[in-house]
């Protein structure tokens, strides 16, 4: 029988334990003796004298794109791992949340562009669940470094040790080292359930997809937006706007553009239902309006000073031309080759043609050509092996010179970067879930391109079964919602009205940790006069359109619609997933 002392002890020790703060444990000695154990993790060794740890509070986040507002503490962890036999060294950053709002979560978070990670910006959004969140250096030296410019030894040789860690194994390492050490540091035991999560988007988009693809227990559930992830294709894409300039010879002023865009949204808002500004259906878009319709209209833009993002730009007063519309009209068709092949597809028609962007000469007085260096940079240093920011011309650079450098990134990076392996059997089997969504009005990363990865996993993973079948089979733990309006990774000043799927997150803890499987995938107007609003966003290939007068959202099934979604890349032998 026990004894009354002994209850009292046990509560006694119990409310010690609950009453553990974040600075009883938030100190470089607690995290040195809480380093996962030597050997937990073959070829690589915890440098324990590089611990840093600091308590951080009172901390708030407002206006976020993927949480929403907060408070809250943590605790600041760095350290350091090298790789055995390599002598090199990886910086990792753990945030941990207080002791008391830990629920048994971990997070790893991803980058943008080419930084592998998004410096301080992710890591709320684990903490405010009670998830330690962690990012990774890749060992590319500091947060935010452009890992771009390590990709090479020196000029003509590649780095390969440094594309192997930014195509998939330094987030990898993060996320095994992250759950070890979770443990540890919260004192789990071997067999208590650490949930495990990835949030990112862009590259970040790209680094989640990495790990699903080929490690299928690494997470639980994985928050993945408009990733870049078929990487030789997406990167070249970029260049196709400055290619049909410099084909078509005509370099529009950006107001030009600016105004058939404008008018493109104007004329297509109510396709969908409601006129509140947002082109949810892009489709109905593309099969009703006509661009040749802005020919001669005005356009005006006043001058604008050079900002930290773009140089000085003149006053532009004129008529939308007949040039101008054919240069936008070749853009939205996508990349073809001269047999008049498909290569890839491009953007939207409601996005805006930010690739095209023409630079002004004040010696000549006219718009010339800028090539914009997410695309140039690609061939450059990754096929030319040259360590510089972007291509020095696209003299003699032809549509089939695109394809070209898409099949000789795609054939050389299969293995690393080009991140579209379609068969997802081992997560699947290990019971992971995936919510993965893309801006319908993306600017950067083709709407189009996440469609086409989810058909290929159904395709791949469900043959012989009908349509409705394999969607629903997959749908069961993969699932792929489209976001009206959405630009690349952020709501859309441009549709401010638009839904954005903000506490993504929240909802796929949901499905993992309760099953409630996310029909819909909630959004929040994040702008505006309606900020606050919550909208619902529809899951593929189901696509919205608003009834009753713009009152009320529907998810519909519309078979014209959905095949236009759908390209036949027959510029390839091989099929492109
Ligand atoms: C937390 O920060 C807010 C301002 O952001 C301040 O008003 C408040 O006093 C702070 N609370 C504590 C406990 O420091
Ligand atoms: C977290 O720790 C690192 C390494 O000590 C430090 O550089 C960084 O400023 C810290 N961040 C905060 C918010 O304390
Ligand atoms: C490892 O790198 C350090 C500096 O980062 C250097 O001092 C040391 O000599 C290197 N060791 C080997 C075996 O290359
Ligand atoms: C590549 O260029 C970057 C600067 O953009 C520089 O820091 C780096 O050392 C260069 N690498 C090589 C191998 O030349
Ligand atoms: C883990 O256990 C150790 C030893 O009992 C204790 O000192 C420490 O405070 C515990 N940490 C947490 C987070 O519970
Ligand atoms: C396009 O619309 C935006 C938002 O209404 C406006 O600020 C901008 O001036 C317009 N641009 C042109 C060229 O009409
Ligand atoms: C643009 O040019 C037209 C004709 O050249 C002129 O009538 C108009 O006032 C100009 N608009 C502005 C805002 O300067
Ligand atoms: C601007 O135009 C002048 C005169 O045509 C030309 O010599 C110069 O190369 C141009 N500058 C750039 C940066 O293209
Ligand atoms: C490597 O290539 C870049 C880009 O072409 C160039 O700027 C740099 O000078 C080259 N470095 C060396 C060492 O030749
Ligand atoms: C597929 O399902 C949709 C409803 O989601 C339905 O409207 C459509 O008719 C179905 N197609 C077939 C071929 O059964
Ligand atoms: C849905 O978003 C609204 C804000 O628009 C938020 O209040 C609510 O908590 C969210 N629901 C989930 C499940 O995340
Ligand atoms: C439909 O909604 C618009 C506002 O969005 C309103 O102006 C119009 O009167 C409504 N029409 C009907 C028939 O209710
Ligand atoms: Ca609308």
């Amino acid at each position: 029988m026990r004894s009354a002392v002994w209850t009292t002890i046990a509560s006694a020790a119990l409310t010690c334990v609950q009453a553990l703060t974040l600075d009883d444990v938030c100190t470089p000695s607690y995290v040195s003796a809480h380093l996962p154990s030597d050997g937990f993790y073959e070829s690589i060794t915890i440098n324990s004298v590089s611990v840093t740890a600091n308590p951080v509070t009172n901390v708030s986040v407002s206006d976020q794109t993927f949480y929403p507002d907060a408070v809250f503490d943590y605790c600041n962890v760095t350290f350091t791992y090298s790789h055995v036999g390599l002598n090199d060294t990886v910086l990792l950053t753990y945030w941990l949340p207080d002791p008391n709002k830990f629920q048994n979560r971990y997070l790893s978070t991803g980058g943008g562009g080419y930084a592998i990670n998004s410096d301080d910006e992710s890591l709320p959004g684990g903490i405010i669940y009670g998830a330690v969140a962690g990012k990774t250096d890749g060992g590319f030296g500091i947060f935010q470094h452009n890992a771009i410019s390590t990709f090479l030894v020196t000029n003509g040789t590649m780095d390969w040790q440094n594309i192997f860690m930014f195509g998939y194994q330094a987030i990898h390492e993060l996320g095994v080292v992250g759950k070890a050490f979770t443990k540890t540091f919260f004192n789990m035991t071997e067999e208590a359930k650490l949930y495990s999560y990835y949030q990112g988007c862009s590259e970040g988009g790209r680094e989640g997809w990495s790990q699903v693809q080929r490690f299928g227990d690494e997470f639980d559930g994985a928050a993945i937006g408009a990733p870049a992830f078929r990487f030789a294709f997406q990167q070249v894409q970029h260049l196709y706007s400055n290619v049909v300039e410099q084909t078509e010879n005509y370099y529009p002023p950006p107001c030009e553009l600016q105004k058939i865009f404008n008018e493109t949204l104007l004329a297509c808002d109510a396709l969908d239902g409601r006129t509140d500004g947002v082109v949810s259906r892009t489709d109905l878009c593309s099969f009703n309006y006509d661009i040749d319709a802005v020919i001669g209209l005005n356009y005006y833009c006043a001058p604008a000073a050079a900002s930290a993002y773009a140089a000085a730009t003149p006053e532009q007063n004129g008529t939308v031309s007949a040039e101008g519309v054919a240069v936008a009209k070749k853009i939205l068709d996508g990349l073809h080759d001269t047999d008049g092949k498909r290569v890839y597809f491009s953007y939207t028609t409601s996005s805006s043609f930010n690739d095209a962007t023409t630079v002004w000469n004040e010696t000549s007085q006219e718009w010339e050509l800028s090539i914009t260096s997410l695309g140039g940079s690609f061939p450059e240093v990754l096929l030319n092996l040259q360590n510089g920011s972007n291509l020095p011309s696209l003299d003699g650079v032809t549509y089939d010179t695109l394809r070209d450098w898409i099949y000789e990134g795609w054939n050389r990076y299969s293995d690393t970067l080009m991140t579209n392996w379609p068969d997802l059997t081992p997560f699947k089997k290990a019971g992971g879930k995936v919510i993965h969504f893309h801006g319908e009005s993306d600017d950067s990363i083709p709407t189009a391109s996440s469609v086409r990865y989810f058909e290929s996993v159904r395709q791949v993973m469900y043959p012989g079964q009908s349509y409705n079948e394999s969607v629903e089979a997959l749908n069961d733990w993969y699932r792929l919602f489209l976001v009206p309006g959405g630009a690349h990774c952020s709501a859309n000043s441009a549709e401010p009205n638009g839904p954005w799927p903000q506490t993504t997150l929240a909802v796929l803890i949901d499905w993992v940790e309760n099953g409630d499987e996310p029909v819909t995938l909630n959004g929040t107007v994040l702008q505006g006069e309606n900020k606050g609003e919550t909208q619902q966003i529809c899951s593929w290939p189901l696509r919205p359109y608003w009834s009753g007068n713009g009152t009320e959202m529907e998810c519909q099934y519309d078979q014209k619609s959905i095949d236009s979604w759908h390209y036949d890349l027959d510029a390839f032998f091989m099929p492109v997933y």
